[in-house]
Order: structure tokens, then C-alpha cells, then sequence
């Protein structure tokens, strides 16, 4: 009798607490956020600072996992484990979601941005704000831009220096088609393959070379296995990070907008980084015994030529309406 009062009375006393701290009122909604990189890499440290950042503004309310470097599943998977509610953020290259609506595709053309400040006008302005909205409309929440960034080329054959040097050159690329019509364009031989298998094709030679933004070479340790970096900035990739909807329509319009706000220091984070390692990248990859080279500005043109027939090729599943929008918004950054 008397321990069944004693019980009643401390569940009681645990109650009252519960509910004074709102323990009770809501479990906290688990955030399960895997990726593909390692955590001292642009992606890997903005991820972590959303995680800080949504725990410090909702606590009690989110809890955010983060899973890097592959370790719960790698990228290819990792769209259809969002939408399948078994996890519930991503970070993931833009280029990958190019089978739920070929506008998306605009930003896989070559030489579309010509430097940092015009990606970052295009996506966070009202271009990106269009994008956005597509995406949920096909029922994914992009809360923030980050950048993969401007990519260049790799391999082991030759260095780079006009676009004859392309030719033959077996070149990885992502599964995407305008990716594949690009390098194709240049006379490689593209190879389409997930990220994850890279590198060991590299080092079996199944492929000659691959092309990834300076901190993907370094922190995936490309240098290991190719010799001649060739600095292409043939195509910027955008990052969207997007939260399940499943996630997201649980919140309330304040934690839906403090969740934006959180991805957008995260972005910010996210891009520094990114840039900061580029700027070190290629000292590093020099010390790591790759040999660097730039393209003449003649030559450069010369290979922007050759790719002209990818926007050819493409423009019109991509779409006029993408097409104006984005092309319109360079027009008025560029001042012309
Ligand atoms: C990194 C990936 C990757 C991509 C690729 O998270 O597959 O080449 O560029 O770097 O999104």
C-alpha cells in the first residue's frame, strides 16, 4: 500500500515537472541527416553548424544526426531513402536530381556561371526562389542553397591544354546527362558512375579521369591516383539541402522559418569553407605531386565553342521559362 502511494505520488510529481518543462508536450523531432563527405569538408562543417544551430533555436524541439562520410548511405541512395521517411535531410548536388524535372538540369550546363558572386546572386535571389518552389511541387523542401562549386578536371593521361587533349581521355562523370553530352561534346569518352566508386576506378584505370571541385580532390584523395589537374571551372554545382516534407509539414510556420534561417548560416558556412579550401587546395595538390595547369584564354574559348551544342541539345527540355529567368538574371548581374 504504502509504496503504491509513494509511486503514485513521485509519477505525479514527474508529471507536473513534465509538463512544466514541456518535455511532455512534444518529443523532439529526430533529424537524420547523412552525407557523403568527411566532417572537416565545406559539406561536412555546415552541416554541423545547422545541427548546432536548429538544436540552440529549437531545443528540445529537433534533434539533428549527422551521418558523414557514407556512413549510413551514400548519395545515390539517399533521395529515395528521403522520400521513403527513413531519413530526413540532405545535402545533396543538384545534378542528381535530374530525373524529377529536366529544368533543374539549366545549372548542369557548362561555363553558365562565370564566377562565385554570380552563382550566389542567381540562387539566392529570385532565380533560386523559382527553383524552389519546383522542387516543392514534386514534394522536397529545399531550405537553403550550398555549393558543391566550380569544378575541374583530372586525369592521369596528359595535362589539359586545348580541347584536342580531351580527346580519348575515359572521364567519369556524374549520372547526369548533360554531364555526359559535355564531356562527350569535348571528345572524351564519359563515363557515367556514382561518386562513391570513384575513386577505386581511378586507381584500377577504368577510368582515365574525373571532374569535382578542388575540395572533393583533396579530401577524397584523388591526388593519390591522378597526376594532371587541369583547372576547367567548367561547371558550377549547386548543393540543395532538402528536409523531408513529411519533417517539415509537422512544424509550425515559426519552425519552419527558424529551420531556413538555420540552413542559411549553415550555407554560409558551407561556402566560406568551400572557398577557403580552394584557395589552399592548389598549393596542396602541388605538394601532394600533382602537376597543375591553367587554359590559355584562347584556348578556353575554344572549348566553350565545342560545348555550345549542349545548350543546343538540351534547351528545350529544360524549358523557356528556366531558360529567361536564370539567363535574365545574369543579363542584370553582369550590368549588360
Ligand atoms: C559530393 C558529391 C560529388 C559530386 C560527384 O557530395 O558525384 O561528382 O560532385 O562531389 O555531390
Amino acid at each position: 500500500m504504502r509504496t503504491n502511494h509513494w509511486l503514485r505520488r513521485t509519477a505525479a510529481l514527474l508529471l507536473t515537472a513534465a509538463l512544466c518543462t514541456g518535455a511532455f508536450a512534444q518529443a523532439p523531432i529526430v533529424i537524420k541527416f547523412p552525407h557523403d563527405l568527411a566532417p572537416t569538408t565545406p559539406k561536412g562543417m555546415g552541416a554541423e553548424r545547422f545541427k548546432k544551430l536548429a538544436e540552440e533555436r529549437l531545443p528540445g524541439r529537433v534533434r539533428v544526426e549527422v551521418y558523414p562520410s557514407g556512413s549510413l548511405m551514400d548519395d545515390q541512395t539517399s533521395l529515395e531513402a528521403l522520400a521513403f521517411g527513413e531519413i530526413q535531410m540532405i545535402a545533396i548536388s543538384l545534378s542528381k536530381l535530374d530525373r524529377l524535372t529536366k529544368r533543374f538540369q539549366i545549372f548542369d550546363l557548362p561555363f553558365l556561371f562565370g564566377n562565385e558572386r554570380e552563382a550566389d546572386q542567381v540562387l539566392d535571389g529570385k532565380a533560386g526562389d523559382y527553383f524552389t518552389a519546383k522542387l516543392t511541387g514534386v514534394g522536397l523542401v529545399n531550405l537553403a542553397w550550398w555549393e558543391n562549386g566550380f569544378r575541374n578536371t583530372t586525369n592521369s593521361k596528359r595535362a589539359i591544354v586545348r580541347v584536342e587533349d580531351f580527346d580519348g581521355v575515359k572521364m567519369r562523370v556524374m549520372q547526369n546527362p548533360i554531364y555526359i553530352d559535355t564531356f562527350k561534346a569535348l571528345g572524351s569518352n564519359a563515363v557515367p558512375m556514382a561518386f562513391s566508386e570513384v575513386y577505386s576506378a581511378l586507381e584500377t584505370k577504368t577510368v582515365d579521369g574525373q571532374e569535382n571541385p578542388f575540395a572533393n580532390i583533396e579530401n577524397q584523395k584523388y591526388y593519390e591516383v591522378q597526376k594532371y589537374l587541369t583547372l576547367t571551372r567548367h561547371a558550377y554545382s549547386p548543393l540543395v539541402v532538402l528536409l523531408s516534407k513529411k519533417t517539415w509539414d509537422t512544424m509550425s510556420a515559426q519552425e519552419q522559418a527558424a529551420m531556413k534561417e538555420c540552413a542559411a548560416v549553415g550555407r554560409d558556412e558551407e561556402r566560406r569553407v568551400n572557398r577557403e579550401q580552394a584557395v589552399s587546395s592548389v598549393a596542396n595538390l602541388k605538394s601532394k605531386g600533382m602537376i597543375v595547369n591553367d587554359i590559355s584564354p584562347a584556348e578556353m574559348q575554344r572549348i566553350r565553342d565545342r560545348t555550345r551544342s549542349v545548350y543546343e541539345q538540351h534547351g528545350k527540355a529544360i524549358g523557356d521559362e528556366a531558360l529567361n529567368l536564370v539567363f535574365g538574371e545574369l543579363k542584370r548581374i553582369r550590368g549588360n
